[in-house]
């Protein structure tokens, strides 16, 4: 005891028998000062207990900020070494070993942000493995955890806590990477997953939904890993636990769906004999989703690393659409529809005329050739055998106008789509100068062929250099850029 508190004991006892022994007789005196002295010396005795006891929690309290300082000056470190290297913080451990820098070479934990920097929640503390890429999210459940002996459906009910992560972070996880699952093992004793219909085991998925199957990723099924395997101990049940006898039994399983994942919360009951066991792995998380090569969504852009808000070109169908993406919700992201991109891979557009007059040397011949090439932009017309020739698939516009001209047939033009008829158009009776006009518009694939004849024999067309009047255009007005 320090000097100092025998120093008030003396104090207090010299006041109270001070005090006292004006009053009372000495032998009572003597009996009650020693009596409350004692009570004194207890009183003051626990007060110094509670004293040692605070300063003990002082001491333990400074011991955890100590802690807490230490991480954050790690993490400002680790967060000044990203803004040297202007700024990368890896969404995924796989990013994180894609990048190649040197402080993602080791295995160990570290900060990462699924849902983008500077957006949603902040960074999540993970295991990376940084031979595979794979990411693993810790819980709080990872241990062997009995499970006890209780009747009902779900009577035991354990929630799995992520302590270091946040469910957006998780849903962003699983989301951006190609593949994830997470293990799980449960000895049983009895304790059926599923028996007569009633479910009396299951899980709870990332949304808290029910989930029974217990490995694959079946969302409708209720199945173990020896049920997907077909060699479970009784052939037509889908767990061995379903056996539901009294000799320990074990399932284990890895779930895979990564849609779901991760297992929120694990429910046990009808566990009558002994009760059991559960063993949850980490969530585990590798590769990169597949989102298409070419972006459909800004939540494919979001997907492949976009963060910035913005008007971005996507694919819809065969072509390319633009839309603006507001990504400051991270993968819940905002996409405003506006428009279609006018994009083509190549030119395709003529105009050819004939100079001279044509007589039709046999019903249905193709008009050929065309002698004055105006415009061949992508050569796709071949003017002198009057035949186009789509070199991409999309809508094309055509159009052919040309003069009648007196002494032939009746004129009757058409338009061929491959050897199929499309179009027809020509003055009533033998005109003279009567006009003949054909507009076209139609969908081409790659390779289909455009070519113009005359139905009649001798139709004749009028035509000279000096002033051309038989014309034929054409051009590709939307292209499949996704054929
Ligand atoms: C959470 O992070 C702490 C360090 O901050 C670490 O000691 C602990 O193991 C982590 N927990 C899990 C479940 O990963
Ligand atoms: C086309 O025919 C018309 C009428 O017969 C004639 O006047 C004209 O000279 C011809 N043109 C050519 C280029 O032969
Ligand atoms: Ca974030």
């Amino acid at each position: 005891m320090p000097s100092c508190c025998w120093t008030v004991l003396v104090v207090c006892w010299l006041s109270i028998t001070g005090a006292n022994s004006a009053i009372h007789p000495p032998e009572s005196v003597q009996l009650t000062t020693e009596t409350l002295l004692m009570a004194k010396f207890e009183e003051m005795d626990a007060k110094l207990r509670d004293q040692e006891l605070r300063l003990q929690n002082y001491a333990n309290q400074m011991v955890s900020l100590q802690e807490k300082i230490r991480r954050l000056e790690s993490i400002l470190h680790n967060d000044l070494k990203f803004r040297d290297k202007a700024v990368f913080s890896p969404r995924t451990c796989q990013e994180a070993l894609d990048s190649g820098l040197p402080e993602f070479s080791q295995s160990g934990m570290y900060w990462i942000d699924p849902d983008g920097v500077g957006i949603g929640d902040g960074s999540i503390y993970v295991y990376c493995d940084m031979t595979t890429g794979i990411t693993a999210v810790g819980h709080d459940s990872e241990s062997t955890i009995t499970i006890p002996e209780c009747p009902d459906a779900g009577c035991y009910s354990r929630p799995i806590v992520y302590p270091n992560s946040t469910i957006r972070q998780l849903k962003a996880l699983t989301e951006i990477s190609a593949e994830c699952y997470q293990s799980i093992q449960v000895n049983c004793v009895g304790g059926p997953f599923t028996v007569a219909g009633i479910d009396y085991a299951w899980w709870n998925d990332i949304e808290g939904k029910q989930q029974n199957f217990w490995s694959g990723s079946d969302e409708t099924a209720h199945i173990c890993q020896c049920g997907i395997d077909g060699n479970c101990i009784l052939p037509n049940l889908p767990c061995n636990c379903d056996a539901n006898v009294a000799v320990p039994l074990s399932d284990n399983g890895k779930i895979t769906l990564k849609r779901v994942l991760p297992v929120t919360r694990l429910n046990f009951g009808h566990t009558s004999y002994v009760g059991g066991s559960h063993t949850l792995g980490k969530l585990e998380c590798v590769g990169k989703s597949a989102a298409a090569v070419v972006p459909t969504s800004c939540l494919d852009l979001w997907r492949t690393g976009y963060l910035l808000n913005g008007l971005y070109s996507i694919r819809r169908n065969q072509k390319i659409a633009f839309v603006y993406c507001d990504f400051s919700l991270g993968q819940d992201v905002a996409q405003t529809d506006v428009g279609y991109v006018d994009v083509k891979s190549q030119p395709v557009q003529f105009y050819v005329q004939k100079t001279a007059n044509f007589t039709a040397p046999a019903a249905n011949a193709v008009l050929f050739p065309f002698e004055m090439v105006q415009l061949n932009e992508g050569g796709a017309m071949n003017e002198l055998m009057g035949v186009f020739t789509a070199p991409k698939s999309g809508i094309h516009v055509f159009d052919f106008a040309a003069v009648d001209l007196p002494g032939g047939a009746d004129l009757v033009v058409n338009i061929y789509k491959n050897d199929v008829l499309i179009a027809s158009g020509g003055p009533v009776g033998s005109a003279n100068h009567g006009t003949v006009a054909i507009p076209s518009m139609l969908r081409l694939a790659v390779g289909d062929t455009i070519k113009v004849t005359i139905s009649t024999l001798n139709g004749m067309l009028y035509s000279d250099p000096l002033r051309p009047m038989t014309h034929f255009t054409g051009f590709l007005l939307e292209e499949d850029i996704f054929p």
